[in-house]
């Protein structure tokens, strides 16, 4: 049963879930493809037309090779059933941590599934369409001396919980379930958007995204509203905060002082940034924000910067969708890339690769689909709008991508149950 509801989860792709968010999936194989101008000309993101020349931005001097590079999507674990995101624990273990959207999180070893869970949270998780565990992050310093994993997940009620919970000092593969410890919860007025991804920025500050609460076109405009926590990239401290206090929030936030808005709010104008990573070498913010009947999209805000307005509801990529409110674009941050429906149905925002094994890889940013399956790339270096090239057709249901303790990239499959890898191909 899980499997069949791990196919109609994540993708929100409106009211309608079930009817809209049915992948086609294709026969599953390793793919490569090459990337090639001729594959970027046809690529399905050449929609997303560059409104002026890309210039060069500021930081990594790190700069893909994508005429060049050459990729393959190779399968190597499954059993992980709902698999929704891979992460490592950066404490020298060379871990690889598989959070599963049924509550389970399993370790890797040495490409070995280890028997028994790193924590078994199904009986506090409701589990179903986009709901369950969505999120795990570990904090800069993870080991012995900072011990707490965090995690964000649906609770009984489907309401979102971010919590910590310590790993067992007798077993470092495991947490200790009694050790939870809440930091923030949000009640859902609908059950789907609930965002998902948690990480940590350069800063050492949580980053929390959450959806704009769900049913369809965000009917409480909740995403520009500054006085919910709903349709928002937040950002909190977690590691600073005095004891006895779940978190406090950061002096510079944007939103700090200002009368009727939530302090902990970083970004607005989320529709349901379900995948996002920080890029630890310049500090941008990467950010997948899943579209709703037309348009998907790539959100990027560079380091430093707060308090971008990314445009939901009025918005839907660079497509006016509330006519009603009218679509002004100034103050409005509109997405780096985007793509329509033709090619997927929820985008699955990914990771800058700063790996070494497919070094015409480095500085690019992936993402995928969910639907699709399709891997696509963009020059994270670039500012302005790009159009995407096709890395490889991996004819999975991707809930993520991660990486490993070298930078290295692995993808979920969360209606395969199964952990994929980014090699160099050929
Ligand atoms: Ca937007």
């Amino acid at each position: 049963m899980l499997a069949v509801l791990a196919i109609i989860a994540i993708a929100g792709c409106g009211p309608d879930l079930v009817a809209t968010a049915r992948p086609s999936v294709v026969p599953s194989a390793v793919s490569s493809a090459t990337a090639t101008a001729a594959a970027s000309a046809s690529a399905p993101i050449a929609t997303a037309t560059a409104s002026s020349p890309s210039a060069p931005a500021a930081g990594s001097g790190d700069r893909p090779d994508l005429a060049s590079v050459r990729v393959a999507v190779q399968p190597v674990l499954d059993g992980l059933p709902t698999a929704i995101f891979a992460t490592a624990a950066n404490d020298g273990t060379g871990r690889l941590f598989v959070a599963q959207q049924d509550g389970v999180v399993r370790i890797v070893r040495d490409g070995t599934l280890l028997p028994t869970p790193f924590v078994d949270l199904s009986d506090r998780t409701t589990a179903d369409n986009e709901r369950g565990l969505l999120g795990l992050a570990f904090p800069p310093g993870f080991g012995p001396q900072r011990p707490e994993v965090f995690v964000h997940y649906s609770d009984a009620k489907g309401d979102t919980t971010v919590a910590a919970f310590t790993v067992d000092p007798a077993d470092p593969d495991r947490l200790d379930r009694s050790s939870e410890r809440v930091i923030l919860t949000q009640r859902q007025p609908y059950p789907n958007h609930n965002g998902g991804w948690i990480g940590f920025d350069a800063d050492g500050m949580l980053l929390i995204a959450l959806g704009d609460g769900g049913a369809g076109g965000d009917p409480e405009n909740r995403a520009s509203d500054l006085g919910t926590i709903l349709g928002k990239i937040l950002r909190i401290d977690v590691l600073g905060a005095p004891a006895g206090v779940p978190y406090s929030i950061p002096a510079d936030n944007p939103f700090v002082g200002r009368t009727g808005a939530r302090g902990e709010i970083l970004h607005y104008g989320l529709r349901n940034p379900f995948r996002d990573s920080v890029d630890l070498e310049t500090g941008d913010l990467w950010i997948g924000d899943v579209g709703q009947d037309r348009w998907e999209e790539v959100d990027v805000a560079r380091a430093g910067a707060s308090g971008l307005d990314f445009g939901w509801r009025r918005w839907e990529g660079r497509h006016c969708y509330d006519r009603a409110a009218g679509c002004v674009e100034g103050g409005v941050t509109m997405p780096v890339a985007e793509y329509p429906h033709a090619d997927g149905c929820s985008v699955i925002g990914g990771v800058v690769y700063r790996g070494d094994a497919i070094p015409a890889l480095r500085g690019a940013y992936l993402f995928s689909d969910y639907c699709s399956g399709t891997l696509w790339a963009l020059d994270a270096g670039l500012d302005g709008a790009q159009a995407p090239i096709v890395l490889a057709e991996t004819g999975r249901n991707i809930s993520s991508i991660g990486t490993d303790e070298d930078g290295e990239i692995w993808l979920t499959d969360v209606a395969g149950g199964a952990l994929l890898r980014l090699v160099p191909a050929g």
